[in-house]
């Protein structure tokens, strides 16, 4: 462990039941352990919110940041207040960061997840900027680890599935008749329950069957989309027993040869892996497990893009910080980013570093974005250690490209 992030982590409160207070001092930032090809920048040093979006919030053209109770604009990320953010128990709600447009009037409004506030919420974009943006629940189902958009009715328009700890739900976003004006409809989101087998500690979306339709993934299976995924019956697919896995599980075919395999992670613990997803000899559905890395532990978010430009899509996953106060198996250990590309000729994973014992984690909600227009993927990195932006030097940012 470094002795700057060793500083920090004795420094971090564990526990404030006191609501709002100044973010602890974060240590120096250095670039040990950066792998070639990407550029650090520092967002905000002291921000501990575990969550972040990438939108063009000034619409000038250029994307900005979210996370917690500020906007940062580019390109110099000077930060804007949207809101004050409770903190409960010593955590700041906001587990999960989604963009989307619920009051259509054409830009983009936030969406968070939460747990300790046990909420789904969004908070409106104001029409003038120097205001607070307004906040709007949506409902108050219980404690969520985090959450993600996805098209779960096929409809073409993205509704909000949460990782529920104790209900199985998901919301359908409807339209309402546009009103006069506006550039599109507002959005209402009815609550949708399904089959109760899907709580608990993971949540992933995407074809398992082939049908075509999506699935959901939990830590204990999977729930097999209806034809009529609103009246119909979610079936469930008790077809694997994970410890707490992470958020999302990531339904991909990684071996190529044509049905959907499962990429998950230990939340909050050591070990990434992968399920082939087989056939026994009577033709049923069977999973073999394969380790990717056993070597850090709290992978609580992945992501899935192509962040190396070659054309295939590749692992990346970074560890969460403290993500049970220090409890977790390995809690001290380095902060490490890493992405795994599968190599289908040996059958295995090659791994890349991308930082290695820097202070750089990926808490609950990273982004995998094209931040600065340039057309490769960038790091945007929220968590209990500060908010990165990782550029990614593939491509020369225009910007910056000598005249
Ligand atoms: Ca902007
Ligand atoms: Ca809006
Ligand atoms: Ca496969
Ligand atoms: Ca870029």
């Amino acid at each position: 462990m470094p002795s700057s992030l060793r500083l920090y982590f004795l420094c971090i409160p564990l526990a404030c039941p006191c609501g709002l207070q100044a973010a602890p001092e974060a240590p120096p930032i250095g670039l040990a352990g950066l792998a070639p090809g990407f550029s650090q920048h520092v967002i905000n040093a002291q921000s501990t919110y575990c969550a972040c979006a990438v939108d063009d919030v000034n619409a000038d053209g250029r994307p900005d940041i979210v996370c917690g109770a500020y906007w940062y604009e580019a390109p110099g990320w000077e930060r804007h207040q949207v809101r004050e953010i409770e903190r409960i128990r010593g955590r700041f709600d906001g587990y999960a960061h989604l963009m989307l447009d619920v009051d259509g009037d054409g830009d983009r409004d936030v969406i968070t997840v939460n747990y300790r506030s046990a909420s789904l919420q969004w908070f409106e974009h104001p029409s003038d900027l120097t205001r607070e943006w307004d906040r709007h629940y949506i409902d108050l189902p219980g404690p969520m680890e985090t959450g993600r958009l996805h098209d779960i009715d096929g409809d073409g328009r993205d509704d909000i599935l949460p990782n529920g700890a104790n209900f199985a739900a998901w919301w359908r976003a409807v339209p309402e008749s546009a009103a006069t004006g506006s550039r599109g409809p507002r959005l209402s989101f009815v609550r949708q329950e399904l089959p109760p087998e899907v709580k608990g500690h993971g949540l992933g979306f995407g074809d398992i069957d082939g049908d075509g339709r999506g699935d959901i993934l939990a830590q204990k299976g999977w729930l097999a989309a209806p034809e009529d995924r609103l009246k119909g019956t979610w079936t469930w697919q008790a077809d694997w027993d994970l410890t707490r896995a992470s958020i999302p599980m990531l339904p991909q075919d990684v071996d190529g040869d044509g049905d959907t395999d499962v990429i998950w992670s230990s939340a909050h613990d050591y070990g990434i892996f992968w399920m082939e997803q087989g056939r026994d000899p009577s033709g049923a559905r069977i999973w073999t497990t394969h380790p990717i890395d056993g070597g850090w532990s709290q992978s609580h978010a992945l992501l899935w893009g192509d962040l190396d430009g070659d054309g295939t899509k590749e692992l990346i996953a970074g560890k969460r910080y403290m993500a049970h106060d220090g409890r977790d198996a390995g809690a001290t250990d380095p902060l490490v980013l890493c992405r795994y590309q599968y190599d289908p000729a040996g059958k295995t994973w090659l791994k890349h570093s991308i930082t290695d014992g820097g202070i750089i984690g990926f808490g609950l909600d990273p982004k995998l974005e094209d931040l600065d227009l340039d057309g490769d993927l960038d790091l945007i990195c929220p968590g209990r250690t500060g908010l990165y932006w990782l550029e990614n030097r593939l491509q020369q940012p225009k910007a910056n490209r000598p005249k």
